[in-house]
């Protein structure tokens, strides 16, 4: 397409992300001309962009990866349980290649802003560089965690030093051998940076805020035949993961971490620690994300094994949160996280009893101390859910903004997937959908919006639309669901980006859906059945 040329699409999807690429399979297979616009130069999303040392998956590979297409299912080997940041990348250009999808994605095409048209019923999305594309169908696939944000800490901008942040990492890699590293930030990225480049840097300050529960992994190999089990048995394993409040492959539990005695829930602890991972948070018992007394009996058990891990007790208990319970943040996995700060050259700053107050040209000034650094990296997170979606100017009718409807209104949108006065745009993973393993949402979600277009062609329906209930009635239990976790009973405490809290000025509000992916898909199903009464579609 020349700079002067527009072209009209049936639908535009934003983003060659996890999202993008499903919506595209979906959308083509039921003959509609789609493009995807992708800001960057690869197929991808956040594992095109996060290749910070260390990255990878948190969920395992079985119920990390699609389950639509029988050929990528039977071609794609994984090589580990947790795969890293590269093979997922690689799995997800091979998506794009098995699929045929890269002909119609258009990469280096950064949306400045879409404008619905009410007049033809069409919107227009403008790119940056000036191009101009039209669709009926506006998709947003530009992932949920994917506008990176930086602490507002004064002279962050007079480092001398390297200065990278974790979500924008140089493709060609950084060398750390030897160098004096800072890093700021202990979410699941900064936990996933620490013992990759605890090996590699000279001298590693990592300035710790708030601790987190890290659960370690126990990554392993995957052998040739568990990867035929999971061939051969795809479909359950799909079923099983969608079925689950957290979209992970597993049987939820079915007891309170209340009703048995110490000794049988430290066996059961113990047990599900050495599962590791996800297997901890889901497998243990039933009320570790609802109940703060449960979780709180989590939490002991895993300060107990900080300090047994951690040699030095200064460290350790520096490692261990006292303030919120587990489940109080989103648990982020290790992989030899408490390990690493047995290591000499790592040194744990406390920045929450004397704050960072300032960055210096030659480092961070923390009290009466001056961290001279080589390289200095935020891993401090993202203006989650919305981020994306408010950067730039999303104009519906009345040339009102998304922006400024939920800087007024709140969130509002009908199972965050579409919004009102927004007609004929969808959201994958828009905010307000399940908190979980995201393929299984994304992947369900592709298929949902497959079958709404198909029910509205086939009603002639030209445009389509959340009503202004049914977002109200939405906002009303992803509140009621919000309110019902850890995240909500530890108040100011906990929550993090679920809540906004991360982000100066946004608005305090549960960003996702809490009440279990399975049930979201039971309204998703319902709203179908329904004849999708909940949406204005004329
Ligand atoms: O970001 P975060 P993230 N001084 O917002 C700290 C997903 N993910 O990129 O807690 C000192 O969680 C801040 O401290 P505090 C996953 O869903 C998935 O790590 O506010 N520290 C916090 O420690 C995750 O939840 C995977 O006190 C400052 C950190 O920065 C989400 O992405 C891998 C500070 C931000 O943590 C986001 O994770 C990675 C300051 N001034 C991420 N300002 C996988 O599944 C901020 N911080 C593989």
């Amino acid at each position: 397409m020349t700079e002067q040329q527009s072209s009209a699409f049936d639908a535009v999807v934003i983003g060659a992300g996890f999202s993008g690429l499903a919506m595209l399979h979906h959308l083509r297979e039921i003959g509609l001309e789609t493009r995807i616009v992708e800001a960057t130069d690869g197929v991808g999303g956040t594992w095109w962009v996060n290749r910070y040392p260390g990255v990878r998956t948190d969920s395992e590979f079985h119920y990390y990866s699609f389950s639509f297409s029988k050929e990528v299912r039977e071609e794609w080997t994984w090589t580990q349980r947790y795969p890293s940041g590269k093979e997922v990348l690689a799995y997800l250009n091979f998506v794009a290649d098995r699929l045929d999808l890269r002909k119609d994605i258009m990469l280096n095409s950064r949306v400045s802003s879409a404008v619905w048209d009410e007049e033809t019923n069409r919107w227009s999305v403008h790119l940056v560089d000036g191009r101009t594309l039209t669709a009926t169908y506006l998709v947003s696939g530009m992932g949920v965690l994917s506008q990176p944000i930086y602490p507002d800490i004064p002279g962050i901008d007079t480092f001398t030093g390297e200065r990278y942040h974790t979500a924008k990492w140089p493709r060609a890699g950084v060398d750390l051998s030897g160098k004096r590293v800072g890093l700021i930030g202990l979410g699941a990225s900064g936990i996933q940076v620490v013992p990759v480049v605890a090996e590699q840097a000279g001298e590693f300050y990592v300035f710790q805020r708030t601790p987190n529960y890290v659960v370690e992994t126990n990554n392993d190999q995957v052998s040739a035949e568990w990867m035929q089990y999971v061939r051969d048995h795809y479909d359950e394993i799909y079923e099983k993961a969608a079925n689950h409040p957290f979209g992970v492959a597993m049987e939820p539990a079915e007891y309170s971490a209340l009703e048995v005695d110490a000794e049988k829930r430290r066996e059961i602890f113990e047990s599900k620690w050495n599962d590791g991972g996800f297997h901890f948070a889901n497998e243990c018992f039933n009320d570790l994300a609802s109940d703060v007394e449960a979780a709180e009996l989590a939490s002991e058990f895993i300060r107990s094994k900080i300090r047994e891990i951690v040699r030095d007790p200064d460290t350790a208990e520096l490692l261990c949160p006292k303030d919120y319970a587990f489940n109080g943040k989103r648990v982020p996995t290790g992989h030899g996280y408490y390990n690493a700060f047995n290591r000499e050259n790592v040194h744990l700053i406390d920045v929450k009893s004397t704050p960072i107050s300032e960055v210096t040209p030659r480092g961070l000034r923390v009290g009466d101390t001056e961290y001279e650094l080589d390289v200095l990296i935020f891993a401090t997170g993202f203006d989650a859910m919305t981020g994306t979606l408010t950067a730039i100017d999303i104009v519906g009718r009345g040339g009102r903004i998304l922006r400024d409807k939920w800087a007024e209104e709140g969130l509002r949108s009908n199972l965050g997937i579409s919004v009102h006065g927004f007609p004929n745009f969808f959201m994958s993973l828009g905010p307000q959908t399940p908190y979980s393993n995201l393929v299984v949402p994304i992947q369900l979600g592709a298929q949902w919006l497959q079958r709404l277009l198909v029910w509205a062609r086939r009603n002639d329906v030209e445009r389509i639309e959340a009503t202004e209930e049914s977002e109200k009635q939405w906002a009303e239990e992803v509140h009621r669901a919000g309110g019902a976790t850890v995240m909500a009973s530890e108040g100011e405490k906990a929550g993090a980006w679920f809540l906004g809290r991360n982000v100066p000025g946004k608005q305090k509000e549960f960003q996702v859906y809490m009440g279990g992916g399975q049930v979201y898909q039971e309204f998703c199903r319902n709203a179908e059945q329904d004849q999708y009464s909940s949406f204005r579609a004329e």
